[in-house]
């Protein structure tokens, strides 16, 4: 078995790296010039149905930022339009959709994803990333979760509190439970087309799902994320499960079976590592604001992420949530410069 090269792999499989692997949620869209140029020019989906187009927005943080990953350009609705769902990414808002799901008659617009008709030009999109990528630097694949997936689907366009889709869950159980049979069957041939196109870790996003208490996180979501992770198993890629607000649900939501969990802010590095247990990698958490401090506020917040991991196999650093449109991409690359010499520093110091 030939050694893995790149140090976001080896951490993911919780094995030791000379200096703690870096990437960002959000890196490929948002802050960068060359994304927004290329936004200027084309809307979303015209640009994310461009294979070349998609491997340069995802190319451009490896080159310009340093960071360890390149995550694909695409979004978490990209296999529900593959699916011929009426979605659209609203400027300034996000993915509206026109029909909105409310009863099980509404639920034959999920069909099935095919994955060579539906979304060929992710898996090009990959398969590019792959040829121009260096070993060093890892693919990251990714899907939307059920229930994030769902939170847009039920409440047909973003929401602040969730009331819609959770009083959706509450009510109508038995649409609940097929809807949520369907997203997951998606999300598995989707993510599983992106693994056989190159993908070298899939992180799951369910951003939303930590406005859901503990008894119904277990009852309406945890079964589909333990079926997802389940499937996709047996094929040697790291799977990352990622969340935010979960502090009240993260021993439960670890037992979705995921390789590595990604946690947000609200909660101390080493806490959430302590409680998801140490048998799984831990990704995250520092907060996405602190990029907009001053640069010794923000290294003082990196230095404690770090000082938390302790130099322990398995730490991926990375923010709690996804970059901020306004953040400065100079402040970027030199929080990954940072974060590459202080966590050598660090071992080479050997931590206690
Ligand atoms: O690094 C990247 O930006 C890569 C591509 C990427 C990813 C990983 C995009 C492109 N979207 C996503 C994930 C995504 N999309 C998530 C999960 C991560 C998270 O929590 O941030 C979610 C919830 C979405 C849904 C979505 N799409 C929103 C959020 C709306 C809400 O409910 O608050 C928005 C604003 C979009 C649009 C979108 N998707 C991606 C970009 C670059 C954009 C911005 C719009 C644009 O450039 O036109």
């Amino acid at each position: 078995m030939t050694t893995v090269q790149s140090p976001l792999l080896r951490a993911a499989r919780r094995e030791a790296t000379d200096y703690t692997p870096v990437w960002f949620m959000r890196q490929a869209g948002r802050t960068l010039p060359e994304y927004r140029r290329l936004r200027e020019q084309y809307d979303f989906f015209t640009l994310a149905q461009q294979p070349e187009l998609c491997a340069r927005v995802s190319l451009e943080p490896v080159k310009r930022l340093g960071v360890d990953a390149a995550i694909i350009f695409a979004d978490i609705v990209t296999p529900l339009l593959g699916i011929g769902v009426d979605v659209k990414l609203v400027e300034s808002v996000g993915p509206v959709v026109s029909s909105p799901i409310r009863t099980l008659e509404d639920l034959t617009q999920l069909r099935e994803l095919e994955p060579e008709q539906d979304i060929a030009y992710v898996s090009e999109t990959l398969r590019i990333l792959r040829r121009e990528l260096p070993e060093t630097v890892a693919l990251i694949g990714f899907a939307g979760a059920p229930f994030t997936l769902a939170t847009y689907l039920v409440e047909g366009r973003p929401s602040r509190d969730y009331t819609q889709v959770k009083s959706f869950m509450y009510s109508e159980p038995r649409v609940w439970h097929a809807l949520m049979e369907r997203l997951s069957a998606i999300t598995i041939t989707y993510l599983t087309a992106q693994i056989e196109a190159g993908a070298q870790v899939v992180q799951l996003f369910d951003s939303w799902v930590g406005w859901l208490g503990p008894a119904d996180y277990a009852e309406y979501v945890l079964p589909y994320s333990q079926r997802i992770f389940q499937a996709l198993r047996g094929r040697d890629v790291p799977l990352i499960h990622f969340g935010t607000t979960t502090a009240g649900i993260l021993e439960l939501m670890a037992t979705a079976g995921a390789d590595v969990m990604s946690v947000d802010w609200r909660i101390p590095l080493d806490a959430a590592w302590e409680r998801v247990g140490t048998e799984v990698a831990i990704q995250g958490n520092l907060d996405p604001v602190t990029l907009l401090a001053p640069r010794e506020v923000l290294r003082s917040r990196a230095d404690d992420v770090l000082r938390r991991a302790n130099g322990r196999p398995g730490h991926i650093f990375n923010l709690g949530h996804g970059l901020l449109p306004q953040t400065n991409p100079d402040e970027i690359a030199a929080l990954v410069t940072y974060v590459h010499e202080q966590s050598q520093q660090y071992r080479q110091q050997g931590a206690a």
